[in-house]
């Protein structure tokens, strides 16, 4: 796989995914490629750390079944987050089941969530129906979908054949799937230009104590061509000022995509 050399904005011109032209665009205008990953469970905490690391990020990303006193408002207020600070929002539901199913999982329920998130993932386990699913309900709200073609946690099964039947999948929903979740750039196809976005990503710890993973912003961005760094703890972990975790993670991913392009 050969690095992408070119920039944020080229690709923002050249794309042909609503979504990721958008997501393009705001990383090279914002001069971040910094998402967080905010798995906090007290509506509280996600808004105020969203907040704080709102003016460091392009993509702000939620597991919002977790947070305990969830309600309306905590939408309303993400959207004016996401609005007053530039950021877009991606709900990481993992969604794994039958296109009827997801559908419903996607647009009903208690959490709505095609209703405010700009982006969400799925797993690609049961088929090409769930992208069918997803998208009769997403893509007419001008949604975008990741596939999770890789996992960051040690002995994940998302991997060789499964990974390529995954890319083969974007490829015949190009519309929809702006990318995936991976620990690298996976295809470069001329005429097509998947975002890649990964998570496991620290600059002080090597892993957790239940498989998760970390590399580097360099090795990430800078040596596997991803796109997006997707921080979680190393951000927001016990002890750890959130502002300065942020630029830091943001300054580190920002100078790890310009020795990249450079
Ligand atoms: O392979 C993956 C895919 C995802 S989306 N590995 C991951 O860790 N994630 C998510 O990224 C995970 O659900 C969590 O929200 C975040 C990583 O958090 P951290 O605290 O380990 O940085």
């Amino acid at each position: 796989m050969s690095i992408v050399r070119k920039s944020y904005g080229e690709r923002a011109k050249l794309s042909t995914n609503d979504l990721s032209k958008k997501m393009f665009d705001l990383m090279e205008k914002k001069q971040t490629n910094l998402s967080v990953a905010v798995d906090v469970t007290k509506k509280r905490e996600l808004i105020e750390i969203a907040d704080k690391v709102g003016p460091y990020i392009c993509l702000l990303k939620t597991h919002i079944d977790i947070v305990e006193d969830f309600d309306n408002d905590l939408v309303e207020q993400l959207k004016r987050l996401a609005k007053k600070h530039n950021f877009l929002i991606f709900e990481d539901r993992k969604f794994a089941d039958i296109g009827s199913t997801v559908q419903l999982q996607y647009s009903s329920g208690i959490y709505k969530i095609a209703s405010w998130a700009d982006i969400t993932n799925a797993h690609p386990i049961p088929g090409e129906g769930i992208i069918t699913g997803l998208k009769s309900i997403g893509l007419p709200l001008n949604r975008g979908l990741l596939l999770l073609a890789e996992m960051s946690s040690a002995g994940s099964l998302a991997t060789g054949s499964y990974t390529d039947a995954t890319i083969s999948m974007a490829r015949r929903h190009k519309d929809f799937v702006m990318g995936f979740v991976a620990g690298r750039r996976l295809s470069d196809r001329e005429g097509e230009d998947f975002i890649t976005m990964s998570p496991g990503v620290g600059l002080d710890d090597k892993g957790d104590s239940m498989g998760q993973q970390y590399r580097t912003p360099k090795e990430v961005i800078g040596a596997c061509g991803s796109d997006v760094i997707i921080v979680g703890r190393g951000i927001y972990g016990k002890g750890k000022d959130v502002v300065k975790e942020a630029k830091r993670y943001r300054d580190a991913g920002w100078a790890a995509y310009l020795g990249r392009i450079e």
